[in-house]
């Protein structure tokens, strides 16, 4: 099966965020479908679209009723379909995000299972008893806080789920829920989708015997290792694979959370025939405290040699088995640049700098919808966010457990709170950035006249045609898609640079990731190639390598020496 996926470059659309057509406030598919023009002509390949099925909304549609019909603010199965349509009439492809690690409590399969102990749907769902005391099954977490346990008054039991009490975890042990994921999965490639974006896939199969964890504190909930990565995780991916994926020519990205650059490899190694790539959280992950209570909200400052070790970990660890996915942004996480950059002054420059860091590297990219605009964190005062996640860490934290202070948990939420990848799309200066023409779900960052989609456009400049020169050149230059990878300068604090070579081709990347000048010195060995200019955030058209080059503040640029035949 041809392996388009590792060319492509992929665009990711949070629906209710990304164009309103019908004034109602709440993005839409007609409104994806307007947009889809501009998205072509950035370059990307697919779209990740989040999810449009049908759900009550508590976790933003990552809690799904039915998974065969359409959410109607976002417009009905037709419209879907007319989607799936104008994208291929583009020459482009479409995924959709597989949720099924859970389902919306609202889900008829939950509505009958709760019923009674004897309901057959009783076990597509994980129901235990109370421990002697009345208390929960054991001690694990919700992502979402408290406990992973909701008891249920009506049969006596606790249900499990690993995000909110809205989203009860399916038994995959269930060989009928398995089935009904594999039919709803056909149900949409037989109509065009073009393959998946898997939600939390690693927590599918259950350490079934729900072990307490041991503590060492007094945290009365712990989320850590049995929630991901069970005994038969990868037994039921090489399961969907064999009874679904392989009839297709399809695109699979696992979310792969809690894993590892060795559980990466049994995902990815294509003779295991699972998935195609997963998204690792380790880079992400370099700016929180480990083992703290307050979990993702501990934050430590941002360290360039630390994102350097882990992304390239990741790169070697896959560079022969196995492919990597490239991103720093998506609906869970805030803007690049005004988590470990500088979103005002050298707004542009820093946007370009990380855009190219992970875009000359391998793997296949994903683009989240603004970041190709230099979008940057919103402001908004604690009361004002929406997202569950941040609702329920600051009545645990703050008010009920007292780990964290008022001010601090407002400071982390104002770094990483998700609602900042949330807040509507900027399109234009116009009201409510040109993303509706009635009020928005989500207040509109109030940077919109100054960053838009409308400004983009008209400075040639602009970090848009930035990624569409990034895209273009990963299309030109087969070592940016297959080149092996190689770190330079690991401990230099401000730098990171790497290497790329492919069939007698090497591609250079170095760019500074800091607001101070920085001298690069080229290693010995890269000295004797002739090398071009592809791309400079700074406007260089010629660059020697054999000085020291005084790299201005983020700084980043692309150099290629061509194969010595090639060249002559
Ligand atoms: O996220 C799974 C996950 O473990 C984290 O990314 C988590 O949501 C959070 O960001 C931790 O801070 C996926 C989806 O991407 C997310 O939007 C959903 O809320 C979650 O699953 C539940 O479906």
């Amino acid at each position: 099966m041809s392996q388009w996926w590792k060319e492509a470059v992929v665009y990711q659309i949070y629906p209710r965020s990304f164009y309103d057509s019908n004034g109602d406030g709440f993005g839409d598919l007609q409104g994806v479908i307007q947009k889809l023009d501009y998205i072509k002509s950035l370059g990307a390949d697919v779209i990740w679209l989040c999810p449009v099925f049908d759900s009550p909304q508590d976790d933003n549609g990552y809690d799904i009723s039915d998974y065969r019909s359409i959410y109607e603010k976002f417009g009905t199965n037709d419209d879907m379909f007319q989607l799936i349509d104008e994208v291929h009439k583009r020459g482009m492809k479409i995924i959709m995000d597989l949720v099924v690690n859970h389902t919306s409590d609202e889900h008829a399969w939950f509505a009958e299972s709760r019923k009674s102990k004897d309901n057959p749907y009783r076990d597509y769902y994980f129901w235990k008893d109370p421990k002697a005391d009345g208390s929960e099954p054991n001690n694990w977490g919700s992502i979402f806080s408290g406990s992973a346990w909701t008891f249920d008054e009506r049969t006596g039991q606790y249900y499990l789920h690993y995000f909110s009490k809205k989203q009860p975890d399916l038994n995959w042990e269930n060989e009928a829920v398995r089935r009904e994921v594999y039919d709803l999965m056909t149900f949409w490639m037989d109509r065009g989708v073009d393959g998946w974006r898997m939600d939390v896939i690693g927590s599918i199969s259950k350490y079934v015997d729900f072990p307490d964890y041991e503590t060492d504190d007094s945290r009365p909930y712990v989320v850590g290792r049995y929630h991901s990565n069970g005994p038969r995780l990868h037994e039921f991916i090489q399961e969907m694979n064999r009874e679904v994926l392989s009839r297709y020519n399809c695109m699979t990205v696992g979310e792969a959370n809690g894993s590892d650059v060795e559980e990466a490899k049994k995902y990815t190694d294509p003779s295991r025939h699972e998935l195609n790539m997963i998204f690792t959280f380790e880079h992400m992950d370099i700016d929180t405290k480990q083992h703290s209570p307050n979990g993702k909200w501990q934050m430590k400052p941002f360290d360039p040699i630390a994102l350097k070790k882990t992304m390239t970990r990741w790169q070697t660890a896959l560079m022969n088995v196995g492919w990597n996915t490239l991103y720093f942004e998506n609906h869970d996480q805030p803007r690049v640049i005004s988590r470990w950059g500088n979103d005002r002054e050298l707004r542009k420059q820093c946007a370009k700098a990380f855009a190219t860091v992970l875009h000359g590297m391998k793997g296949t990219p994903f683009i989240y919808q603004g970041e190709e605009i230099g979008m940057t964190n919103s402001k908004m005062p604690l009361e004002m966010y929406d997202d569950l996640e941040i609702k329920n860490a600051y009545r645990e934290l703050v008010i009920e457990n007292k780990t964290m202070t008022k001010e601090d948990f407002r400071k982390a939420v104002a770094k990483k709170g998700r609602d900042h990848a949330r807040t509507p799309m900027q399109w234009d200066d116009g009201k409510h950035a040109g993303f509706t023409a009635g009020e928005p779900w989500l207040a509109v960052n109030p940077r919109y006249q100054e960053i838009n989609v409308k400004e983009s456009l008209a400075d040639e400049d602009s970090i848009f045609y930035y990624y569409q020169k990034l895209i273009g050149l990963r299309k030109q230059n087969k070592v940016i898609v297959y080149g092996d990878y190689r770190l330079l300068l690991g401990d230099d604090p401000q730098i990171f640079a790497y290497t790329r070579e492919y069939q007698g081709e090497k591609l250079l990347v170095a760019v500074n990731l800091s607001e101070e000048k920085a001298l690069f010195h080229a290693p010995p060995e890269l000295l004797e190639d002739k090398w071009d200019v592809l791309l400079s955030n700074y406007a260089r058209e010629r660059l020697d390598i054999s000085g020291s080059i005084d790299m201005e503040p983020y700084e980043a640029f692309m150099v290629i020496s061509r194969a010595k035949d090639s060249t002559s």
